[in-house]
């Protein structure tokens, strides 16, 4: 574990202003800080977490063309509805800035002086991609080509999104404007570069062995395999000189004479929205946010998603450096990509959970979606969030466990003991002291575990303490024993209820909103982290009322939730959503046969429906079926159809119908058969 710093500075990637923010979104680089930050906090902790809205580069501008509105007009949308978002699902920064405001603009510009004074930049002309449609010079997400390493035809001047190779324009094959379609030619046009190459070598030592983070002490081995390795495969394959300007009409203006229609790269001027933003809080809070970046002691820790390693962990160090009073990031503990239902969740795809979709669908209830993120975080590896996983998860653990492990427990106690909390007689047997023993260790493990970003290890020891008082609780029996020793019961309530406080402790960075409800039925609103202990509730302790603290997600919010996936896209119909999963093994009970249409007649008396005689290549039967109002007998008899041919005998209006006719119900409310191929044989089994 790292050694405790003085003081803690914590940021998450500012999110692009050109969109709603998903669950990936939270699980990569939210709700790891919030953890994270939650802990500190509750261990009394010096700790500030910065935030805000990326409200340039292309991003924007793209957006703002496809919504035929301002680059102003897509920022300032966005930056109210995430921060709704980041709200509902209590992810807490202590500031949420945004770039495009003066302030930052002053000191983006500020620094950028700096950094040319100190001779950090290179001028150069050179060739760069321009529309001549447009009349306007090319960033790279505003050119797509073929990939030249994967031959994907879309990949963009910056990134191909299929095989995530970094790539210049150039690289493309057959380059095209986004703009027009239009082939770009090249101009000549000057930019400033940052020479990276120079700076290979104590990068390299910086990351390796951790000695010029500025405090000197951070340790490389605590940093994640696959953040170093990319790192280290970046600088391996030498570092090229970057363009730190660009010729767009929105961003930070580059403040140097003659230099009118060029803006800073997004890259260079977003991360020093961090700085920013600290600024902005300190003012806010009449401290000084010099030490937060400029005290050694300060520890100084980014949480991104994998797409922003090589900006935080190379190109952002090297401007700090090069400006040199500023420290470096000791940890970037980058996530990996969270993945949807089987596939990459794409906001042009509407392949999403939207953040405030699920907070308006699920009545706020955050914790939730906080635990079942927590527990799948893709911290070393990519995961997979799935409607049915998310189901088992409430149910099985939050509710089953933790919400049934406290409402025994509060319900138990206001029964025998009058509404307050046992004393305990200090007799403890093998079983108790072991149950003792977990909660003096549990803080500890939680902690560590945080301390190390291993947010899912954090949650399962934090879990384990409430499944241990689960499971003691249900062996124990104290409501048995109370009819022969009363004495005995209270002392197994009384540990369960120190079990209760313990759990609202340690599982308050995750559930916070659980662990206050919890810690007001205890009759206090204030549990620090170092309060725990196995004599947290004191004997006599009133108890309050405890609500049902989690409520089971039922099948048809799984399904409601899964049919949403991908709705409201071009090319994609908005359809009843599907139905709750199945398993094979229901769809093998199913027995479903090609079948032939011998004989129609209508049913006397009913309009809808026609009865059938249909031959199945090993008997004959009758089928009553719903589809005269669509169907005249004489265009059924000779046709193939798809029968569920054990289908349990019904009688309708007298006739005993034995099996069902398969149908497709068009968009205007139609039927069509579903008809088997040519050749299809009465009898074939479908499967
Ligand atoms: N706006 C990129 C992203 O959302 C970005 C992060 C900036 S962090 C300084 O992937
Ligand atoms: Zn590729």
């Amino acid at each position: 574990m790292s050694e405790q710093p003085k003081r803690t500075l914590v940021t998450s990637a500012l999110p692009y202003a050109n969109g709603p923010i998903h669950i990936g979104h939270i699980a990569g680089a939210y709700l790891p800080a919030d953890l994270y930050v939650r802990y500190l906090r509750l261990k009394k902790r010096d700790v500030v977490w910065v935030c805000g809205s990326d409200e340039h580069g292309a991003a924007i501008t793209l957006r703002a063309r496809k919504e035929n509105t301002t680059p102003r007009a897509i920022v300032d949308q966005y930056h109210e509805e995430m921060q709704a978002a980041f709200a509902g699902l209590d992810i807490a920064f202590d500031h949420y800035d945004r770039t495009s405001s003066k302030e930052h603009h002053d000191f983006a510009q500020g620094f950028f002086l700096d950094l040319l004074k100190k001779g950090a930049f290179t001028e150069e002309t050179r060739q760069q991609f321009y529309d001549p449609e447009e009349q306007q010079f090319l960033a790279d997400r505003y050119i797509q080509g073929t990939c030249p390493k994967c031959a994907h035809d879309a990949a963009y001047g910056d990134q191909c999104e299929k095989c995530g190779s970094a790539l210049s324009p150039e690289d493309l094959v057959n380059p095209r404007s986004t703009l027009s379609g239009a082939a770009p030619e090249m101009r000549e046009t000057t930019l400033w570069y940052l020479p990276m190459d120079r700076h290979e070598r104590w990068l390299r030592e910086y990351l390796e062995s951790g000695v010029l983070d500025g405090a000197g002490h951070h340790d490389p081995k605590a940093w994640k395999a696959h953040v170093l390795g990319q790192c280290r495969s970046w600088i391996d394959g030498g570092l090229q000189s970057r363009a730190m300007t660009r010729d767009l009409d929105w961003g930070v203006p580059v403040p140097v004479e003659g230099a009118e229609g060029k803006v800073l790269y997004v890259w260079l001027d977003a991360p020093l929205g961090y700085i920013t933003a600290t600024r902005n809080w300190a003012q806010k809070n009449g401290v000084d946010w010099k030490p937060y970046w400029q005290d050694k002691d300060t520890q100084l820790v980014h949480f991104i998603g994998k797409d922003n390693i090589v900006f935080h962990c190379i190109i952002f160090p090297i401007l700090l450096k090069e400006q040199g009073d500023y420290l470096l990031p000791h940890n970037v503990p980058a996530n990996e990509f969270m993945n949807l239902e089987g596939d990459k969740i794409s906001t042009s795809r509407n392949w999403a959970v939207w953040a405030q979709d699920y907070v308006d669908d699920f009545n706020g209830r955050s914790d939730e979606m906080r635990y079942v993120l927590a527990s799948i975080m893709p911290e070393q590896r990519d995961s997979e969030f799935t409607w049915p996983d998310f189901q088992a998860r409430v149910n099985n653990e939050l509710a089953d466990v933790l919400g049934n492990f406290v409402n025994r427990v509060f319900v138990l106690s206001g029964k025998f003991h009058d509404g307050k909390a046992p004393g305990a007689s200090g007799n403890w047997t093998a079983v108790d002291q072991a149950l003792r023993d977990l909660i003096t260790a549990t803080p500890g493990l939680v902690g560590e575990a945080i301390e190390r970003y291993r947010f899912r290890d954090a949650l399962q020891h934090a879990m384990g303490l409430v499944r241990a008082g689960n499971k003691y609780l249900t062996e124990e029996e104290p409501w048995k024993v109370v009819k022969t020793d009363p004495d005995r019961a209270a002392d197994i309530l009384h540990l369960a209820l120190q079990v209760t406080a313990n759990a609202a402790i340690v599982l308050a960075p995750f559930l916070p909103r659980t662990a206050a409800r919890i810690a007001a039925a205890l009759g206090t609103s204030d549990l620090p982290w170092d309060a725990a202990g196995v004599a947290l509730v004191a004997a006599g302790q009133p108890l309050g009322s405890l609500p049902i603290l989690f409520e089971k997600i039922t099948d048809e919010q799984v399904a409601e939730q899964q049919g949403k996936l991908g709705a409201g896209v071009e090319g994609m119909r908005d359809v009843e959503p599907e139905k709750a999963q199945t398993t094979f093994d229901d769809f093998q009970a199913m027995d479903l046969r090609v079948a032939e249409v011998l004989t129609a007649e209508k049913v006397k008396g009913a309009d809808k429906l026609l009865q059938l005689t249909v031959r199945t290549g090993y008997d004959e039967r009758t089928v009553v079926s719903g589809i005269a109002e669509h169907f005249s007998p004489e265009e059924v008899v000779g046709r193939k159809v798809m029968l569920l041919a054990n289908l349990a005998p019904r009688k309708i209006r007298g006739v005993v119908s034995q099996g069902m006719v398969l149908m497709a119900s068009t968009e205007d409310g139609g039927l069509r058969f579903v008809t088997p191929e040519e050749g299809a044989e009465p009898g074939d089994i479908i499967r």
